[in-house]
C-alpha cells in the first residue's frame, strides 16, 4: 500500500459541544485558541450550523452571523465548514427555494468554505437546491448520507443515493453516522461500495462514538479507502461526540496513512479545552457516555435526553424504557427513516404519545401527520397504509418535492421583521426562528441581550474566586513581557496542596503551591 495521507475536520467548534454540552460553547471561549488551530493543518473545521445557530439566538444571545465572521477573521488559514440539514437549513421545517438560496449564498458570503448537506429522510430532491446554491456560490459542496440500519438501508441503496448526489456535481461525500450505530466491518464494506462506484470523490467519515466502536470503524474506513475522518480535540471527544483527534493522530502515525499532523500542538489546544468544559459543566449530562443501548434501539444520546426532559415533565421518567422499545416500531410505521433532526423528534415525540396515552397512535401528532402526507419527502420503506388512512383519511398524497409546493416567501419575511432586521442576515435569523429570532432581534434594538447565566464550578474543595471588591485578573510582567493572568479557580487537594487555575493570556495553566514545612 502506497503512502495516502489522512486528512481530518475537527469538530470541536460545533458537534463536539454539541453533542457534549448542549452546544453552549460560547465565541469567547472560542477565540482565543484559535491562532492555534489555525496552525494545526486540519482539512477543514466545522464550525457553524446544525444547532449552534439556534443555540447562540435562543441562549446565548450571540448573533449567529458574527459568531461565523468573526471565526473567518480568526482562522484565516483553514477551511470553515458547516453542516446544513438540506431544504430544511437550519431551522425544523422546509423552507421555500428563494430562502435556502439566499441563506447558502450569506453563508458562503459571511465565511463558510465547505457545506455538509443532508437530508433525514435520504431524499436526495430535497439536497438538490441547496447543493446548486453551494456550486453557484464557488464553494465545496458535500452530500451526505444519513447512515442508519433497517431492512431497506443496504449498501446498494446507499451508492445509489451516492450516485444521485454525484449527478448534482458535489465535491466530496460524508457518512454521517449520527446515532453511532456504524460497526467497522459494515463500515468497510459501505466505503469499499462507494469508492468502487465513485472512485473520484473523497470519502468522509462522521461517526459518534455513542456505542464506542467509532475509532474503529474509521480504522476500517481509512483501510478501505476512505480520505478524511471527523474527530474532536480529546479534551471534548467520545461518547456521544466523535473520536479524539491526538488519538486518531497517534493511531495513524508512522503508517501508511499518517496524517502528519503536530500531536504537541494538538495537545496543548487539548489542554485549553479541558479547562473551558469545566466552565459548562451545568450542560453535562448522564446521557453523554458511551452507551451501547444504542446498537439494539437506535436511539441516539441526544435523543434519550430530550425524551428523559419530557418524561420527567410528565413525571414518568420510569417509562423510560417502554418509550425506547417503542421508538423503533414508530420508525418502522414510518418506513424506517433514519433518525436525525427533524426525525428524530417526530419519532420521539409519537412514541412518547404511544406509551404515555397507553393506546397506540390515540394521537397523532401534527408531524406524523404531514410525514405520512409525504411532506417530509419519500419515506425510505413502505409505511404503515392503515397509520396513513387513520391518519390522514382522504387527504391527497405528495409525490413531487415537497419545496415545489412552498410559494417564495423571502419578501413577505422580509416586510414582517421590518425596521428590526438591519441586514439580509437578520432577516435570515428571523426565518430561521420566527418567535426566538423575532426577540433576539427587539432585544438587541433595545439593548437587552442577556445570556443565560453559567454557575460556578462546584469543585468539591473549591472556593469561587474574587467576590465583590477582590481582582481576579491581572497584568504580570516577566523580563519586559506582558501576560494577562485570570484566576478561573482555586481548590484545596491532597495534603494541604492548593491548584491555582489560572488563564494566561488565554492558555489554561494549573499551578500548585505546597505548604512549607
Ligand atoms: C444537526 O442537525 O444539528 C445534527 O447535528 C444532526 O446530526
Ligand atoms: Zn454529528
Amino acid at each position: 500500500m502506497s503512502q495516502r495521507k489522512i486528512t481530518l475536520t475537527d469538530t470541536i467548534l460545533r458537534d463536539a459541544h454539541q453533542s457534549l454540552l448542549a452546544t453552549r460553547m460560547r465565541l469567547e471561549d472560542m477565540l482565543p485558541i484559535c491562532p492555534k488551530l489555525d496552525q494545526v493543518g486540519y482539512w477543514s473545521l466545522e464550525v457553524w450550523g446544525g444547532a449552534t445557530f439556534d443555540a447562540c439566538v435562543r441562549f446565548l444571545k450571540e448573533d449567529p452571523w458574527e459568531r461565523l465572521r468573526a471565526l473567518r477573521k480568526a482562522l484565516p488559514n483553514t477551511r470553515l465548514q458547516m453542516l446544513l440539514r438540506g431544504q430544511n437549513l437550519l431551522g425544523y421545517r422546509h423552507y421555500s427555494d428563494d430562502v435556502v438560496e439566499a441563506f447558502v449564498a450569506k453563508a458562503a458570503e459571511n465565511g463558510v468554505d465547505v457545506f455538509r448537506v443532508f437530508d433525514a429522510m435520504n431524499d436526495v430532491r430535497n439536497l438538490e437546491t441547496a447543493i446548486r446554491a453551494v456550486k453557484k456560490a464557488g464553494k465545496h459542496a458535500q452530500g451526505t448520507i444519513s447512515y442508519t440500519t433497517s431492512p431497506v438501508h443496504t449498501n446498494a441503496a446507499f451508492v445509489e443515493q451516492a450516485k444521485a448526489m454525484a449527478a448534482m456535481g458535489i465535491d466530496s461525500l460524508a457518512i454521517k453516522d449520527m446515532a453511532g450505530l456504524l460497526t467497522p466491518f459494515a463500515t468497510g464494506d459501505l466505503v469499499k461500495a462507494l469508492k468502487t462506484a465513485l472512485p473520484d470523490l473523497d470519502v468522509v467519515i462522521h461517526s459518534h462514538d455513542t456505542a464506542g466502536v467509532a475509532s474503529l470503524c474509521q480504522l476500517k474506513a481509512i483501510e478501505n479507502g476512505a480520505d478524511r475522518i471527523d474527530t474532536a480535540i480529546s479534551s471534548m471527544a467520545w461518547g456521544t461526540s466523535h473520536p479524539g483527534t491526538e488519538s486518531m493522530v497517534a493511531a495513524l502515525r508512522g503508517s501508511d496513512y499518517d496524517t502528519g499532523l503536530d500531536l504537541s500542538l494538538l495537545q496543548e489546544i487539548g489542554l485549553y479545552f479541558y479547562a473551558v468544559r469545566k466552565k459548562y459543566h451545568q450542560f453535562e449530562s448522564e446521557f453523554t457516555g458511551v452507551d451501547t443501548r444504542v446498537q439494539v434501539n437506535q436511539v441516539p444520546g441526544g435523543m434519550i435526553s430530550n425524551l428523559a426532559n419530557q418524561l420527567k415533565e410528565q413525571g414518568a421518567l420510569n417509562r423510560m424504557d417502554e418509550v425506547l422499545a417503542e421508538i423503533p416500531r414508530v420508525r418502522e410505521d414510518l418506513g424506517f427513516p433514519p433518525l436525525v433532526t427533524p426525525t428524530s423528534q417526530i419519532v420521539g415525540t409519537q412514541a412518547f404519545f404511544n406509551v404515555l396515552a397507553g393506546e397506540r397512535y390515540k394521537t397523532i401528532t401534527n408531524e406524523v401527520k404531514l410525514y405520512l402526507q409525504g411532506r417530509y419527502g419519500k419515506a425510505p420503506g413502505v409505511v404503515n397504509e392503515k397509520l396513513r388512512l387513520q391518519a390522514i383519511g382522504g387527504e391527497e398524497l405528495i409525490e413531487c418535492r415537497p419545496a415545489d409546493l412552498l410559494k417564495p416567501e423571502l419578501d413577505r419575511l422580509r416586510q414582517d421583521i421590518g425596521a428590526l432586521a438591519k441586514s439580509e442576515e437578520d432577516v435570515l435569523t428571523f426565518a430561521m426562528f420566527p418567535d426566538i429570532g423575532r426577540k433576539f432581534l427587539e432585544e438587541r434594538e433595545a439593548g437587552t441581550l442577556q445570556p443565560e447565566v453559567l454557575l460556578p464550578i462546584p469543585d468539591g474543595n473549591a472556593q469561587t474566586v474574587g467576590g465583590e471588591g477582590v481582582p481576579t485578573e491581572f497584568v504580570v510582567d516577566v523580563h519586559g513581557e506582558s501576560y494577562r493572568v485570570d484566576i478561573t479557580g482555586v481548590s484545596v487537594k491532597g495534603e494541604g496542596k492548593r491548584h491555582f487555575y489560572l488563564s494566561v493570556d488565554g492558555m489554561p495553566e494549573e499551578v500548585v503551591f505546597e505548604p512549607l514545612n
